[in-house]
C-alpha cells in the first residue's frame, strides 16, 4: 500500500486505501467525480458524479475475498463469458475478475480527469486452464463520464478465440419502472429459464423487466439509453468494439438463490453489460491487440 501510494498517488484526488476485506482499493475523489477501483479483479465498485447520486450498484452481501468475484459495480470478464463451454472445470465468467492486477499509472491531466491503467498477464496457474498467452491492459478514465477500455494483446505464438464483458451493474430506483432503449429489432438468446425459443427477435418497443430477464443480444454496436423515471436519470451506454450486449436482472428467485446478493436487492438493479459473446466471440492472431469501450454517461 505504501509502496503504491509513494509510487501513483495524487494528493488530493487518488489514494490507495484498505477496502472492503482489507482488499487493496484506489480510492478517487476529484472535483469532477468519484470512483472506487479494487485490484482485485481490476474491479470499479463506485461511480458517481460531483452533486448526483453513483451510477453503479453494489450487493450489500458482495463478497471482498481473494477467491471470489465481486458482485456489483463492473467485473471484467475474460476469456469465456459463463459457463465454460470447453475445457477443465473453471471459475463462471473468466478468471480476470479473479486475480489481481497491477497499476501500469495513475495521471490527473489539467481538467481534473483521472486515467488509471491496470494490466494483468497470464501466467502459470491461467496456462493450467486457458493454454495461452496475452496481456490485459484496462483504462479507466474518471470524469464527467466513466470510460473503461479493456485491450487484449496476444503475445503467445498460436492464434485464441475469446469472449469478455464489462459487466456492468447500474443502480435503478425500481427495475420495473425502468426502460432500456437502442436494442429494438435486435436478435438475443434468450437464457431465462423456461424461455420460450433461444433465439429471439426484440420488437420496436423499449425494453422493460417483468420477469427473471438474461438475454444476451448478438451482431449490436448501438448505445444504448436506461431511463429510470422513478430517480428521473437516464445513462447512457456507448461502446466500441463490443457486438453484444447482455441485459440481466436475475428478479425474485435467482436473487435469493445468491449468498452474494439480497433477497431484495434486486429491484434496485439492472446489468447492461458490454461484450462480445458466442458468434461475437473475437479471434486473436499473434501480436495482435483487441480493444473494447464502454462509455457511461
Ligand atoms: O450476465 C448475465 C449472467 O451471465 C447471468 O446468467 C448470471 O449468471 C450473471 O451473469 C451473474 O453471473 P455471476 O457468475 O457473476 O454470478
Amino acid at each position: 500500500m505504501k509502496d503504491l501510494n509513494q509510487q501513483f498517488a495524487i494528493p488530493s484526488a487518488a489514494q490507495f486505501l484498505p477496502g472492503e476485506g482489507n482488499l487493496t482499493k484506489l480510492e478517487i475523489r476529484t472535483t469532477i467525480a468519484a470512483a472506487d477501483i479494487y485490484l482485485h479483479g481490476a474491479h470499479v465498485t463506485h461511480y458517481q458524479r460531483r452533486g448526483e447520486q453513483p451510477i453503479l450498484w453494489m450487493s450489500k452481501r458482495s463478497w471482498f475475498d481473494v477467491s471470489e468475484p465481486i458482485r456489483g459495480g463492473v467485473p471484467v470478464i475474460f476469456p469465456w463469458f459463463g459457463p465454460r463451454k470447453d475445457g477443465p472445470k473453471s471459475p463462471n465468467h473468466g478468471f480476470a475478475r479473479l486475480v489481481s492486477w497491477e497499476i501500469e499509472s495513475v495521471k490527473q491531466a489539467n481538467d481534473g480527469v483521472v486515467t488509471v491503467v491496470l494490466t494483468f498477464r497470464t501466467n502459470e496457474q491461467t496456462r493450467l486452464i486457458w493454454p495461452y498467452d496475452a496481456e490485459l491492459r484496462y483504462t479507466v478514465v474518471v470524469g464527467s463520464t466513466l470510460v473503461m477500455s479493456l485491450e487484449v494483446r496476444n503475445t503467445g505464438q498460436s492464434a485464441f478465440r475469446f469472449e469478455e464483458a464489462l459487466h456492468t451493474y447500474f443502480t435503478v430506483s425500481d427495475v420495473r419502472q425502468i426502460s432500456i432503449r437502442g436494442l429494438e429489432g435486435v436478435t438475443y438468446f434468450d437464457k431465462a429459464p423456461g424461455a420460450s425459443s433461444l433465439r429471439v427477435t426484440q420488437d420496436g418497443q423499449p425494453i422493460t423487466i417483468v420477469s427473471e430477464t438474461d438475454r444476451v443480444y448478438m451482431a449490436t454496436r448501438s448505445r444504448c439509453v436506461l431511463e429510470d423515471p422513478g430517480s428521473s436519470r437516464r445513462t447512457v451506454i456507448e461502446k466500441d468494439g463490443s457486438d453484444t450486449t447482455v441485459v440481466w436482472n436475475p428478479w425474485i428467485a435467482k436473487a435469493a438463490a445468491m449468498p452474494d446478493f439480497g433477497n431484495d436487492e434486486w429491484t434496485q438493479m439492472v446489468c447492461i453489460e458490454t461484450a462480445n459473446v458466442g458468434d461475437n466471440a473475437v479471434e486473436l492472431a499473434p501480436g495482435a491487440t483487441h480493444l473494447m469501450r464502454a462509455t457511461l454517461k
